[in-house]
């Protein structure tokens, strides 16, 4: 019988100081897969934006002066490293970066890269946070919506070789893990590994004393929790952590299987690997039984979900006397 256990990893990068550069990122990414190898991992996943500081924080009038936050070739030079280590210790990774198209355009984007170099999946963020003008409410910035386009790629899942097996594989990057319709989208394409990268302030600014510190990483948790059980799959989330120029990002990276237990959790907010020895056959049981899509759903009843975007009001209830 094929194995199908896969060890994977979630590779945890501490902060990246606006002034540092690539090749420190690279340097810290390269020395993670080096210990992922000696822990005899098959897949490591970066973080989202994982070359640089989480630079929509920062305002640019001119969007053009962000360009030197994004990649404008994959592999670069500076990337190379990765894809070398990648082909050195036979370690598939994710990566999540800025690109910027040769046409000019410019997303939030995920890779799958097999241990071979090439790329086997591509993502662009679909659900882009936070807003496209300045805020001057805000201490801190979130300008997604200003420096990205909402990805064209849809949530793709391919079939792919990982470890010494096959494996259906979905990416995600960071506030899509709070959307149910983007875990639906990948488990109605059977995906058996999620993998996504995150960037997530430990401070909201919209908070108006109704979310709890703490709430903040339970919130993420719980929709990743909740994305592998109701679809039945694994699922690596990794962070960005730290303090990156005075602004926190939360951690608390997690390897979750298909019935929502966490199996590894980060515990630091710095460069961490953590790993797990994941049995994708498990995901058998949630796909035969409660989540037996074909059996089950009822899309009939699920109009609204693709032909509405915001909620509407309820009609009111009048009462017969
Ligand atoms: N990077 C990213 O998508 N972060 C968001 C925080 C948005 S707060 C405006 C997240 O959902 O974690």
């Amino acid at each position: 019988m094929t194995r199908r256990t896969v060890t994977l990893a979630a590779a945890q990068l501490g902060p990246i100081q606006k002034a540092e550069g690539r090749d420190v990122a690279v340097g810290r990414m390269v020395r993670l897969m080096e210990q992922a190898h000696r822990r005899g991992v098959e897949i490591v996943v970066f973080p989202e934006l994982a070359l640089t500081t989480f630079f929509p924080r920062w305002w640019e009038e001119d969007v053009s002066r962000a360009d030197h936050w994004f990649e404008h070739a994959m592999p670069s030079n500076e990337t190379a490293p990765l894809f070398e280590a990648a082909r050195r210790y036979g370690i598939g990774f994710h990566l999540g970066y800025a690109e910027r198209t040769p046409e000019g355009r410019r997303f939030n984007t995920a890779i799958y890269v097999h241990p071979s170099g090439e790329v086997v999946l591509k993502y662009r963020k679909v659900h882009l946070p936070g807003h496209r003008e300045h805020d001057p409410v805000r201490t801190v910035q979130h300008l997604e919506k200003r420096y990205f386009e909402v990805g064209d790629l849809g949530f793709p899942v391919v079939r792919a070789p990982v470890g010494g097996t096959a494996a259906n594989i979905g990416l995600m990057i960071c506030n899509d893990r709070r959307w149910p319709e983007a875990w639906r989208v990948l488990g109605l394409q059977q995906v058996e590994l999620v993998m996504l990268g995150y960037n997530t302030p430990s401070l909201n600014m919209d908070n108006k004393g109704f979310e709890a510190h703490h709430l903040r990483i339970e919130h993420s948790h719980l929709s990743i929790r909740a994305g592998c059980y109701q679809n039945a799959c694994f699922g690596v989330a990794t962070a960005k952590a730290g303090t990156e120029d005075g602004h926190e990002l939360f951690g608390h990276s997690i390897i979750v299987n298909p019935q929502g237990e966490i199996l590894a959790q980060a515990t630091s907010w710095a460069d961490e690997l953590i790993t797990a020895d994941c049995d994708l056959d498990q995901c058998a049981l949630g796909r035969s039984t409660i989540f037996d899509f074909a059996a089950h759903r009822r899309p009939e009843a699920y109009g609204r979900i693709t032909s509405q975007t915001g909620s509407e009001a309820p009609p009111v209830w009048n009462p017969a006397s």
